[in-house]
């Protein structure tokens, strides 16, 4: 199992890894006290395993609403000036109806849209999607730069890199659901963009 987890590890799993150790350690404390109980001793050896094991699986930027899964909410950071930021993520619904996602709150802007930018005539264009975007059962929706996101509006603050964005989604079904944005560099195009950059320039040397 970690085994396929740890190739894919990145601070955000690092975060997750952190915290199970912390839990780790209060089982262990709690393993210490009641060693009188073989069974006992049993069952929290299972826990620290399972403590040191999910929090990885998991990973901290992930979370879930109702039969949504949402991935790592992302944002990055903006020129100075800027009254927008974006907002991106991964969701998927691993449930049997559709749901749409029709916005949401975001603690540095006064307002927050979803978006669709496309190309028209050789121009990328943006629109604000009113109806919201809808991830039909058993389907993967994207939110990435230069297509589907969330728009942070009117901002009251800049998003500032490694500081995460408290905010809120809004679906339609699942309801509202917390969430924090990890903020990267200005322009980046992933949350792990810079290690996909150090592989293609690699890639470009051969
Ligand atoms: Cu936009």
């Amino acid at each position: 199992m970690t085994k396929e987890v740890w190739p894919v590890c990145s601070a955000e799993l690092r975060k997750g890894w952190n915290f199970g150790a912390g839990l780790s350690l209060l089982v262990a404390l709690e393993f210490l006290f009641e060693k009188g109980c073989a069974m006992r001793s049993l069952r929290c050896g299972l826990c620290i395993l399972a403590t040191m094991v999910l929090p990885a699986a998991a990973g901290a930027g992930d979370y879930t609403a109702g039969s949504l899964k949402i991935s790592q909410p992302w944002s990055r950071v903006v020129p100075n000036g800027s009254k927008v930021a974006a907002g991106y993520m991964t969701i998927t619904n691993a449930g049997s109806e559709p749901d749409t996602l029709v916005g949401g709150t975001a603690e540095i802007a006064n307002k927050v849209e979803v978006h669709q930018m496309s190309m028209s005539d050789g121009i990328m264009k943006m629109r604000a999607l009113s109806e919201g975007v809808t991830i039909k059962p058993g389907e993967t929706v994207v939110l990435k730069p230069n297509s589907l996101h969330l728009m942070l509006m009117d901002l009251k603050q800049l998003p500032k890199q490694g500081t995460p964005i408290k905010g809120m989604l809004a679906f339609r079904k699942a309801g509202k659901i917390d969430v924090e944005f990890d903020v990267a560099p200005m322009g980046a195009q992933s949350l792990t963009a810079k290690k996909n950059a150090a592989v293609d320039a690699k890639h470009e040397h051969h």
